[in-house]
């Protein structure tokens, strides 16, 4: 049934949110996608992996959903997303819907009538439980949120807590009611029904709570508690249920997104010979700079672990989304004079890995994280760090210093579309602010230049198809590991192979080919500086350069 048409496909995320405002009152929507599609299609993307695009009352961006069978006020009707998905499939673009099914919002019917009444057919939708303590005013275990806090939240109503691993207003469901998987099911046949080509599983590794709910045992781990209900001891079972009845019907794509794993188990869950999901996101190149400054040799560590994995388990490679910080400048410099360079290196490594590739709106320009004022975070989590540091004045200097860097508001400024105001992104004053660097860093501008990083990006997606046989299937070999300047790695299958240098830094770097490889055999593929056919095979690399070579 399924053909893994994903294996050679690059992925265009859209946030609706901030992508493109059609009817000017300041938020984007689905009108304001359908007028980007041939933009989409000029870049030569496969797939759109459109972020919650559901009813929603917006606390965490839709990631809060009251109707999964109908859309957001803002972002249009039924009708203009049908227009949407006809539109994307006209020019060959498939479309993977946001599925967040974690947990709901509070405005959803099934948890007005959950918290309604102890006996109410909803009830055991969540998780209820009895306060602990004697008046039974503290939570019933100390695990804690994504977003602060305690993962538990105390109901007048009934006079018991509920469950919610991200903020109050998104509820946990209850995946061992069998009711809650069906309806889960339900609403992925009927996405499908409509047309659309996939599921990105929104923190899907959360779905299975251990029995009992027991405590945390690491008082330091921010979220305790994650070892009770990272892939809990039903995980699989649930997924594969759900794979059964649904996802396995179509020629689908899903993609967990599996925040908390490490390699070994994403080796469990991404395999095709099993049931389960069809690939995933990892996190663990995410960390690398959680704490401290960005080190190339750790990074490249943890994505050659991934490279290597086994045959039959497909990976997913990103380096922007909606919840990260823009590349530019978390691994590269973000002076105009190297913005481009460096956001085309990345590009280069990105797309030449084991694994379908992700481009985050905005990536595709070089786009870069916003610097903002106190008042202008607007992402549920930012606003709860920041009313933390206002109670610890202390640490707020420090605190807001490391929250403009790591910040998801960073990603979800308005896409710049060109130099008119408010960067052609809306006609009105938009929901969040826009980047001032739009004046520079715009689409329009951007492929008007000599040097276009959206030309770059068109170039290289369709170069990479004439070498995803050799990405999927050759064996992975890789020079210079401990560099934290250059990343130089190969795939070779037979006699033909792929072979990348990049150029981490601003210093020339030369690479010798006594300890790399000999490309005299191997033709030029990309390279995101200007060379004359003397130099290469001479490889010294300048600031940020990229180089691809192929033996066919
Ligand atoms: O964003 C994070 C770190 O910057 C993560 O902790 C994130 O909360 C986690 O990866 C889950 O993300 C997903 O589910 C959240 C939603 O807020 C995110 O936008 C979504 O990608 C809850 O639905
Ligand atoms: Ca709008």
């Amino acid at each position: 049934m399924k053909s893994r048409w994903y294996k050679d496909a690059v992925i265009y995320q859209i946030y609706p949110r901030s992508f493109c405002d059609g009817n000017g009152d300041g938020v984007g929507d689905i009108r304001g996608i359908i007028s980007k599609l041939d933009y989409l299609q000029d870049l030569g993307v496969n797939a759109v992996w459109l972020s919650p695009c559901y009813k929603s009352p917006n606390d965490d961006n839709g990631y809060d959903i009251s109707d999964y069978r109908d859309i957001m006020d803002e972002f249009g009707t039924l009708d203009d997303w049908q227009e949407m998905i006809d539109g994307m499939h006209a020019r060959g673009i498939k479309l993977i819907m946001d599925l967040v099914v974690n947990h709901s919002s509070d405005e959803h019917e099934w948890f007005k009538q959950s918290r309604s009444s102890k006996d109410n057919p909803y009830r055991d939708y969540y998780f209820w439980r009895k306060g602990r303590g004697k008046d039974g005013k503290k939570p019933p275990n100390n695990w804690r949120g994504n977003f602060l806090g305690s993962a538990w939240d105390y109901d007048e109503t009934t006079g018991e807590w509920y469950m919610h691993l991200f903020s109050k207003k998104q509820p946990d469901l209850h995946w061992d009611n069998p009711k809650v998987r069906q309806e889960v099911i339900d609403i992925c046949n009927y996405w499908f029904d409509k047309g659309v080509d996939g599921f990105r599983c929104d923190v899907i590794t959360y779905i299975s709570k251990n029995q009992g709910l027991k405590d945390g045992k690491n008082p330091f781990n921010p979220l305790r508690g994650v070892e009770n209900y990272c892939l809990g001891e039903n995980w699989e079972k649930y997924i594969a249920e759900v794979n059964r009845e649904s996802w396995s019907k179509y020629d689908s794509l899903i993609v967990g997104e599996c925040a908390g794993i490490n390699y070994e188990q994403a080796k469990q869950i991404a395999d095709e010979t099993k049931p389960v999901l069809d690939t995933l996101f990892n996190f663990e190149h995410m960390f690398v700079d959680f704490v401290g400054k960005f080190k190339l040799s750790r990074f490249k560590k943890i994505v050659a672990r991934y490279q290597r994995m086994p045959s039959t388990v497909w990976t997913s490679n990103y380096l922007e989304n909606h919840d990260q910080p823009r590349c530019i400048p978390r691994y590269v410099d973000g002076d105009e004079e190297y913005r481009k360079y460096g956001a085309t290196m990345l590009a280069t490594v990105n797309m030449m890995l084991r694994g379908t590739p992700y481009i985050y709106q905005g990536q595709e320009i070089g786009m870069t994280s916003c610097p903002l004022e106190e008042d202008e975070y607007k992402d549920i989590m930012s606003v709860n760090v920041i009313k933390m540091l206002n109670k610890h004045k202390i640490i707020k200097k420090l605190g807001m210093k490391i929250l403009s860097k790591k910040a998801r508001d960073n990603a979800r400024t308005p896409m710049q579309w060109s130099g008119e105001k408010y960067a052609g992104f809306s006609t009105a004053e938009p929901w969040m602010k826009v980047n001032p660097n739009y004046v520079d860093v715009n689409a329009e501008k951007d492929r008007a230049s000599e040097f276009s990083v959206f030309e770059y990006y068109k170039d290289l997606i369709a170069k990479r198809k004439q070498v995803s046989h050799i990405l999927a299937d050759g064996e992975w070999q890789e020079y210079y590991e401990k560099s934290n300047q250059v990343w130089v790695f190969s795939r070779k299958l037979g006699d033909a192979y792929v072979y990348v240098e990049a150029n981490y830094g601003k210093e020339l770097v030369e690479i010798d080919d006594r300890y790399t490889m000999d490309t005299t055999d191997a033709e030029l593929l990309v390279c995101n500086y200007k060379y004359c056919e003397a130099n290469v095979h001479i490889h010294t690399l300048r600031p940020y350069e990229a180089r691809v070579y192929v033996k066919k």
